[in-house]
């Protein structure tokens, strides 16, 4: 099975955890594409989704899927989702498509998060992929110096010459070098740097489930 077939396949899985009548959460990345493509084949028995991205919102939108912003909703049964890493604890490394910080507003407002991944994301420890932090553009300096103080290495997103700018109006930077053994300190203490908006570590808001595309299948890993 090719990379492809195995998001495909994680995609379709994940619409068991979809719960009839309700709006569900709908994450970004190529696997999610997946999930939302899978999503259209069942749009009538849903009442809507809440997206974590613009990409997101036109993808759901172009196949008929009422969208609705996050105040317009309380609490979503399910919130599905893609990861760059996950661990054994359900912690998570995300933002390789720069909507980490709409990712985990709409996981904070969802009961259940559904990661949904290929093989390839399955990790002992956190911190082989470049960790995503979303800073407002006049902090990205001091916060890269921050992360090189801790033995990383920083660059700002770029996209064709340009800093990458978010949905949200900010900036990225990337940090490699990093080994991260405690998520949920690592997250909470990252959080509290001035100028981070979002830091893509997901281990306050981590998975619940995890669906992952094996060769031989979709494994299913509970959190
Ligand atoms: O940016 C994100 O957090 C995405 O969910 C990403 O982590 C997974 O994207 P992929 O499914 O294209 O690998």
């Amino acid at each position: 099975l090719t990379q492809d077939e195995l998001k495909a396949l994680v995609g379709l899985a994940a619409l068991e955890y979809v719960v009839p009548g309700e709006i569900v959460g709908v994450g970004t990345g190529s696997t999610v594409n997946k999930f939302i493509e899978a999503l259209a084949t069942i749009k009538d028995r849903i009442r809507g989704a809440v997206s974590s991205s613009v990409a997101s919102t036109e993808r759901l939108r172009a196949l008929g899927i009422e969208v609705f912003d996050s105040n317009e909703v309380d609490e979503l049964s399910v919130y599905i989702d893609g990861a760059d890493e996950i661990d054994g604890r359900g912690f998570m490394i995300k933002g390789g498509g720069a909507a980490l910080t709409r990712e985990k507003i709409v996981a904070a407002q969802s009961r259940r998060f559904i990661c949904i991944a290929d093989a390839s994301k399955r990790v002992e420890v956190l911190g082989a992929f470049p960790l995503p932090v979303e800073v407002i553009p006049m902090a990205a300096r001091r916060v890269m110096h921050q992360f090189e103080k801790l033995g990383g290495i920083a660059q700002v997103r770029e996209r064709e010459g340009l800093p990458l700018v978010t949905d949200n109006g900010q900036h990225i930077v990337d940090v490699t070098g990093l080994k991260i053994v405690d998520p949920l300190a690592f997250e909470s203490e990252i959080s509290q740097w001035p100028g981070v908006v979002t830091v893509g570590v997901f281990a306050h808001q981590k998975a619940d489930v995890c669906l992952l595309g094996m060769p031989t299948g979709v494994q299913t890993l509970k959190f």
